[in-house]
């Protein structure tokens, strides 16, 4: 693998021609090139000069998803928190411990932010001494993204995770979420009620922001083609146990001034790995794990 650094990004290729690029600011994915295509979607309208979270890619989403709850010591922090918004450093290349890490088969590459390394703002805004290392592991068929997140501190404190996972999809028309049946999730997009999922299948015909809760990570999540049901991108889980169902679909997509062109909904979904339902209380001292592997086109 080769592994190449050039003004604040990171990019590794295998010899088998799949590659990774990481923008160290927000330690965030902007692409992943496999089967000789861009895998990830990126708005053509995406501010990568550090001065907003990267529209597109894989954005991390830490210590608030959403817009962060009143009374609780991440209300005043922006919304899905600072992790996205903070410059990370590079820490290097490590040999994955994927199943196929022959040296010529998977990189990992790691990233970390600190307390110490945040702004004066999101340090005053969540005053905890903590320690994120994010590894990015690319192998000939698939990208692995894992957080493990440290307590450094002595006062425990609460967290909520997720890899805000952009999709590039052909046509969303074209394309079903699946092993969602039965699940329940919260509608984002209906006053945040509770529903079950009836189909099978999902399919993306209007704005949907869902987030879909205490699924078994061991069970993938396919994103697969409507007319043949192929696999397009299967999400498999360690320690997330909710996956967010988004697409801005017409109306919003043109309310975002970095999400371009707009038509550019047609040819994104987010299938986000994350724990958004409750908090993780992380004990001083102790430190939490969990983390996604995207396979493409099986
Ligand atoms: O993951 C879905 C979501 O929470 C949506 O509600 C929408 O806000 C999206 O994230 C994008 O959020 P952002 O802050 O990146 O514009």
């Amino acid at each position: 693998p080769t592994v190449s650094i050039k003004d604040s990004t990171v990019e590794a290729s295998l010899p088998s021609g799949e590659s990774v690029t990481i923008h160290l600011y927000g330690a965030t994915v902007t692409s992943w090139k496999a089967h000789g295509q861009e895998q990830l979607f990126l708005s053509e309208k995406a501010i990568l000069d550090g001065s907003k979270p990267i529209r597109g890619g894989i954005p991390l989403v830490f210590p608030v998803f959403g817009p962060p709850p009143k009374d609780h010591a991440t209300s005043t922090l922006p919304q899905h928190g600072f992790a996205r918004n903070s410059n990370w450093e590079y820490l290097g290349k490590s040999s994955a411990e994927s199943a196929d890490s022959q040296s010529d088969q998977a990189v990992k590459l790691d990233f970390g932010l600190s307390h110490t390394m945040l702004s004066e703002e999101f340090r005053k805004a969540w005053p905890y001494e903590f320690g994120l290392v994010y590894s990015v592991t690319l192998t000939k068929t698939s990208l692995q993204t894992q957080l493990q997140v440290r307590n450094e501190g002595t006062q425990n404190f609460e967290f909520q995770v997720l890899m805000h996972t952009y999709l590039s999809v052909a046509d969303i028309s074209a394309i079903r979420v699946k092993n969602l049946e039965s699940k329940t999730y919260i509608d984002k997009t209906r006053n945040a009620s509770s529903h079950t999922e009836a189909s099978p299948a999902l399919a993306i015909t209007e704005e949907t922001d869902r987030v879909y809760q205490s699924l078994d990570p061991a069970v993938p999540i396919v994103v697969s083609s409507a007319a043949d049901d192929k696999p397009l991108f299967s999400i498999t889980r360690d320690a997330l146990t909710d996956v967010v169902v988004w697409n801005p679909w017409i109306e919003k997509a043109k309310g975002m001034a970095d999400f371009g062109p707009d038509e550019a909904y047609k040819n994104m979904i987010c299938v986000e790995a994350g724990s958004v339902s409750g908090w993780q209380t992380l004990e001083a001292g102790d430190s939490w794990e969990g983390g996604q592997s995207i396979k493409s086109r099986l």
